[in-house]
């Protein structure tokens, strides 16, 4: 009979697509299985990268300077630059170490911030108001060599009677 006979196909059609069906879930399964343990990898790495995702930079450029009081005053002028981690002044060197968020800052914006303290960077002059605004002991020689090997000795008036 016709009818039935078509039905029956109908059937195996039927028991067939289940059987497809079933193998593609577990394929897939199988897919989803190993494609979590990548993502398991990856969010890992994820991870490592975002405690990585603030980049310190370090940078050391050329700053004139005298004394410890030129130093406070050239750190604290860094400091006021959001995104700075780090400052540190060596009146040996006549030189400054810095290391900053580049996400936040440049150098540049380092360098701008001491210039208008009133010292020269080895890229911009100091502020010539701020300048004249420091203690006598502080204005230093605008001819001073910067970035020095630090060998000599500098004059710290804190060693001296001063
Ligand atoms: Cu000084």
């Amino acid at each position: 009979m016709n009818f039935s006979n078509t039905n029956h196909e109908h059937k195996n059609v039927i028991n067939m697509s289940k059987k497809v069906i079933l193998s593609i879930t577990i394929i897939a399964a199988i897919g989803l299985a190993s494609c979590k343990d990548v993502e398991k990898n990856e969010s890992t790495n994820t991870e490592q990268t975002t405690t990585k995702d603030i980049v310190i930079t370090k940078a050391t450029f050329g700053v004139r300077g005298n004394c410890g009081m030129c130093k406070s005053t050239i750190e604290k002028a860094a400091n006021t630059v959001d995104g700075l981690e780090t400052v540190a002044w060596d009146g040996a060197k006549k030189q400054v170490s810095v290391s900053f968020d580049s996400n936040k800052t440049t150098v540049d914006a380092i360098h701008k911030a001491i210039a208008n303290s009133g010292y020269d960077t080895d890229k911009f002059s100091g502020n010539v108001e701020s300048y004249n605004n420091l203690p006598g002991c502080c204005q230093y020689d605008h001819e001073m060599a910067m970035n020095q090997s630090g060998e000599v000795k500098y004059d710290n008036h804190l060693n001296n009677d001063h």
